[in-house]
């Protein structure tokens, strides 16, 4: 209770940390910080206010407890995750459910009991010797419809420090924010002692009737950064059990692209992880999210998205000058705060797979020393960096960030809604949906090549929405709830938005051309987007088929040569031929995965069933 809870603070806190927690008056926040005090035992608390004086201390934390170290540019740190966690723990994370609730079949589950047998053995004093961080952030603009606040307490400087590039601080609003929404989230985090064998033991668990996430034993931000995937999957939940018709929370960049005349399109998509959504992103005109987007309809019945973050956690590999100049310009250059992890660091200088410059010959990693030529036990060479290694950097330090939209409680209005995926065979590079219906089937049946951002993924597999590893409740609920969201009669004709699938990764080989590797380049992205631009103003026209709509070749030509390039017409003809035995394939592929799943609407096989006819 408070009382105890206070009895608490006046023993942990030192004066100044508990004058500052005094401005937090919600009493669930701060019984729910005692508990985390009294079950981890850390030496001293630190409140984080997010003054500059607050986070310089967290930097000097980190630094002195060796989470980070300092790199040659001013404001650049090096931070290393154990080798064995380098990525999402996707098999220690589970939800906490209790006797007899219903889950995602995509997601693992833990009974109550099983969860707190585990905080029991494992949670105990695991911050002795150790400083608790407590910071408040909003997940979304201040005030925003859908902005929730978040407390996260960690014994990590990095995770903190972290916290406050990417989530917008918010001790100052918090009991008002809390108020408001009626709604916080939770995040309890600690490395423990950081040690190899530990990480067997980690957990992430997600306890939804709490809403609270706890995490163990690792560092990578995936798996500790709670703010970010631990409450996405709190919001998805919430909109689909909570804001039917009214909310919906996707795995999604936001950014905006410039038509004719100045005009101003926004565009949200979901994309899995490694798979092209941050260049997507910032290949727009008006940059404003590059991971997450939260909706909602306003009462213009227009689409409205805010992007929860403020901050990128970005994959660095092959991010060139070529591909991604603005965020190159950050990398490379002085003006921003820059925290990398699990990159090559020779002389201070951080060095990537695929960055478009000169490899040094030694330095260090996530694995120690590395030179070229290193090999594994089975005689594999070893890249010098890691394949999820990231860059965690404000989003308005990007040249084209919109920050000023991006910090607008109203949000941005979304007119496209994009979804992607990994398709070397199949899927032309873009295309759009006739109707709402087949929208949502498209985010439905993104399928990707499995990649480095899951430990121990292999494979080709489906990607419902690019959102599965974050729907904790039955996919079938969330399905229902795209198909009401996206056919809501709050929508005019003018307002509803139009929704497109993209796929930048067909090969030369999958169209039975001469050439070898993908058939087109990262900077054709500004093309697809550009058409699409068009496309849901009604500038151009376009070819109808069972999948939907595609573009015409002359459109593309136009298009292409404002990114410089020509578009050969042999090369429209293999990108755009729809490759029918590999669709009606896929589309086997879906039902029989579907038909696996419970309760999945009849829409769905009805929707596939109608494409194979036509
Ligand atoms: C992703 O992998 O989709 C990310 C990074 O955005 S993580 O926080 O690991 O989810
Ligand atoms: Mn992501």
């Amino acid at each position: 209770n408070l009382t105890e809870a206070e009895e608490l603070f006046a023993k942990t806190l030192d004066d100044a940390n508990r004058k500052k927690l005094q401005k937090i008056t919600n009493q669930d926040a701060l019984i729910k910080i005692a508990n985390a005090i009294s079950i981890c035992t850390p030496d001293a608390v630190f409140i984080n206010t997010g003054s500059e004086e607050d986070v310089e201390w967290i930097r000097q934390y980190s630094l002195t407890k060796g989470e980070e170290k300092k790199l040659a540019k001013d404001r650049h740190t090096i931070h290393f995750d154990l080798p064995q966690d380098q990525a999402r723990l996707v098999s220690q994370t589970y939800y906490i459910i209790n006797e007899g609730e219903k889950m995602s079949s995509l997601a693992k589950s833990v009974l109550r009991t099983e969860a707190i047998d585990y905080v029991k053995q494992f949670m105990p004093g695991i911050m002795k010797g150790m400083t608790m961080i407590v910071g408040f952030y909003s997940r979304g603009p201040v005030g925003a419809e859908a902005a929730i606040p978040a407390i996260e307490i960690s014994s990590s400087g990095y995770v903190l420090h972290s916290a406050e590039l990417l989530y917008r601080n918010c001790f100052s609003d918090f009991d008002a924010e809390a108020g408001r929404t009626g709604l916080f989230y939770t995040n309890l985090h600690s490395e423990g002692k950081n040690r190899p064998e530990d990480v067997p033991n980690a957990r992430i668990f997600m306890d939804r009737s709490w809403m609270t996430t706890f995490s163990t034993f690792c560092t990578y931000a995936g798996n500790t950064l709670l703010l970010k995937k631990g409450n996405h999957r709190f919001t998805v939940d919430y909109a689909t059990y909570y804001k039917l018709e009214e909310q919906l929370s996707e795995h999604m960049f936001i950014t905006g692209m410039t038509g004719p005349n100045g005009r101003k399109t926004f565009f949200a998509g979901a994309a899995p992880s490694g798979c092209g959504k941050t260049t997507t992103a910032m290949a727009g005109t008006d940059f404003v999210g590059d991971d997450l987007a939260q909706f909602w309809i306003d009462s213009d019945g227009i689409l409205r998205a805010i992007n929860p973050e403020k901050g990128i956690f970005g994959i660095v590999e092959d991010v060139n000058r070529e591909g991604d100049p603005y965020l190159m310009d950050c990398l490379r250059g002085d003006g921003t705060e820059v925290i990398w992890s699990n990159v090559l660091v020779k002389d201070g200088v951080p060095y990537w797979v695929g960055n478009g410059e000169e490899a040094p010959k030694r330095g260090v990693n996530f694995q120690g020393e590395w030179f070229q030529g290193k090999t594994d036990e089975a005689g594999n060479p070893v890249p010098m960096s890691h394949k999820n290694s990231r860059c965690t950097l404000l989003a308005s330090a990007i040249a084209n960030h919109a920050t000023e939209l991006a910090e607008d409680p109203a949000g941005v209005p979304v007119k496209v809604i994009t979804y992607s995926g990994r398709d070397a065979d199949t899927m032309p590079p873009v295309w759009v949906a006739r109707n709402a219906d087949d929208g949502v089937v498209i985010g439905a049946s993104i399928v990707s090549k499995a990649t480095a951002t899951e430990v121990g993924a292999t494979g080709v597999r489906r990607q419902p929405w690019a959102n599965a590893p974050f729907i904790p409740g039955a996919l079938a609920d969330y399905m229902q709830a795209q198909f009401t969201f996206f056919n809501s009669s709050k929508f005019s004709e003018k307002t509803r938005p139009i929704m497109a699938g993209l796929n930048y990764f067909l090969t030369h080989e999958n169209r039975g051309s001469e050439g070898s590797g993908l058939l087109g380049e990262k900077k054709d992205v500004k093309v697809w987007l550009g058409w699409l631009e068009l496309f849901a103003h009604g500038d151009v026209e376009a070819i109808e088929t069972p999948v939907g709509f595609l573009p015409r070749y002359d459109d593309l030509v136009t298009l292409f040569r404002t990114i410089d390039k020509d578009y050969p017409k042999p090369l429209y003809d293999m990108q755009f031929a729809l490759y029918v035995d590999k669709i009606l394939e896929r589309i086997e592929l879906q039902k029989e995965a579907y038909s696996k799943e419970a309760d999945i609407p009849a829409r769905l096989f009805d929707i596939y069933g109608r494409q194979k006819k036509e």
